[in-house]
């Protein structure tokens, strides 16, 4: 158990190896804004926050944070912090507004080598996510990636980003949350494309499976030492109870939201249990598919939030199994549980079954209802605790052998929060979203001296 109360200086920058990255995650449709600008396209999520209903106060990605012209600002604060290294995405509709095309847009590959450029004055290892779920809408128009001409798509769109930049980017993320792609987008509906459709998310789900497997030679043509790996949306389960019923069913549903990413990215195919529980659900698979899908990567990113209690619940949901929300248990403003034991036992458990040759946490972070004091401060304690929990749960992981490399806290800026809106916070840096101003709050504060960074 990590103490609620953490001492601040229970974990420090030099408990870690020299080496280890250290930063913050953000994603293109999430801070950028500027979303008619330089011959940026449509995304899915432009189209979806444009109905309502969607989006919990009818907000969208329009203005955001405005990064886009704002970066130098923000990649000024990213390193105060100290960080070494910056996880962000590209915006495909900004490389190729209709999706694909036999040119590129210059200018949105402009914005990003700039970016990059910047990023590189500044000591920060660029770590890019080439999607982050801003689909070109034109794509899904056409079936999205529910479509395996997306695949194809997605690989070209690869090949122009990692020949552009990849004399100065060397990590590359292919896809940021599978699962989120296509569960909460193609069966919850709660996400764009908003279908809902469980065997269309499956088929999203193996298709982006195959894109991602298809990318990785691409890149490594255009990038002979870039190191290549997927962020994937983990989580720690236990049943609710004793029973074989739970037990059986807490299997079942880390089959889905686990299993069935993480068997065949490390060449074990479809787990045979889900497989056989999916009947006509279940995806089209080409010859060669899972060999594509296998294909080596260099590291596993893994996004941790908190782990889930489940029971048996006949006829519920796809694997007739429910989240059992226990009382009692400390939660962030999200509703999700805090459980730095949790991230222990989850990436135990991925390096045991899975044994990646590193890992690195991609995103890991909490949102609270900030509040901006009279002097303009925000005492974000909590957030606060829950980072330095969440550090010595990695120190732990360190010390055990797991071997992880990297933590990225999600995220820089309070953004744009999907499906919430700009309702719930998640940056260690404050911002306001009428005046654009950034506050870095207590929580960042104690990262900068965490870190060693400077005003
Ligand atoms: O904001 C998201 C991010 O885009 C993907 N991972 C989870 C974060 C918090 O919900």
């Amino acid at each position: 158990m990590f103490n609620s109360n953490p001492d601040l200086t229970s974990i420090q920058r030099s408990d870690f190896a020299r080496d280890f990255r250290w930063g913050s995650s953000t994603s293109s449709y999430q801070i950028e804004g500027a979303a008619r600008e330089d011959g940026r396209g449509e995304s899915i999520w432009d189209r979806f926050c444009a109905l309502p209903g969607n989006i919990r106060d009818g907000s969208n990605g329009d203005v955001a944070c405005d990064h886009y012209h704002r970066w130098p600002e923000d990649l000024d604060l990213a390193c105060s912090l100290g960080s070494n290294a910056y996880r962000f995405s590209i915006a495909w509709p900004r490389i190729f507004p209709q999706g694909r095309g036999k040119t590129p847009n210059q200018a949105g590959l402009d914005y990003y080598s700039r970016l990059v450029d910047g990023m590189l004055e500044r000591g920060l290892e660029p770590w890019v996510t080439l999607y982050h779920w801003d689909l070109p809408q034109a794509l899904q128009d056409q079936g999205g990636w529910a479509n395996r001409d997306t695949i194809d798509a997605f690989v070209e769109y690869a090949d122009v980003v990692s020949g552009h930049l990849g004399d100065r980017i060397k990590h590359w993320i292919t896809h940021n949350e599978p699962w989120c792609t296509a569960f909460h987008g193609n069966y919850e509906g709660v996400h764009a494309p908003g279908i809902r459709n469980f065997k269309t998310a499956l088929q999203v789900c193996h298709n982006v499976l195959v894109s991602h497997g298809q990318a990785i030679p691409v890149i490594r043509r255009n990038v002979p030492d870039a190191r290549i790996g997927a962020a994937l949306s983990l989580h720690p389960l236990q049943p609710a109870s004793e029973s074989m019923q739970d037990a059986a069913a807490t299997r079942r549903h880390d089959g889905l939201r686990n299993r069935w990413f993480l068997d065949p990215l490390y060449g074990r195919g479809y787990p045979e249990d889900i497989w056989n529980l999916l009947g006509e659900s279940a995806p089209v698979v080409q010859e060669g598919d899972l060999a594509t899908i296998a294909a080596p990567t260099d590291f596993l990113g893994v996004n941790y939030y908190f782990p889930e209690i489940v029971a048996d619940a006949p006829g519920v949901g796809s694997m007739s199994t429910r989240v059992v929300e226990t009382k009692d248990v400390e939660r962030t403003a999200f509703g999700w549980e805090v459980s730095p034991d949790g991230m222990v036992r989850l990436l135990n458990r991925v390096s045991r079954d899975y044994r990646p040759t590193e890992i690195y946490i991609t995103e890991n972070g909490s949102t609270y209802d900030d509040v901006v004091t009279e002097s303009g401060s925000i005492e974000d304690t909590q957030r606060r605790s829950y980072l330095i929990r969440h550090l010595q749960a990695t120190k732990k992981i360190v010390d055990m052998g797991v071997p992880v490399k990297g933590y990225f806290a999600w995220s820089l800026l309070d953004n744009f929060e999907w499906a919430e809106g700009y309702i719930r916070r998640f940056g260690l840096t404050h911002v306001n979203f009428e005046t654009q101003q950034r506050t870095l709050k207590a929580s960042g504060e104690w990262y900068r001296a965490f870190l060693g960074g400077t005003l």
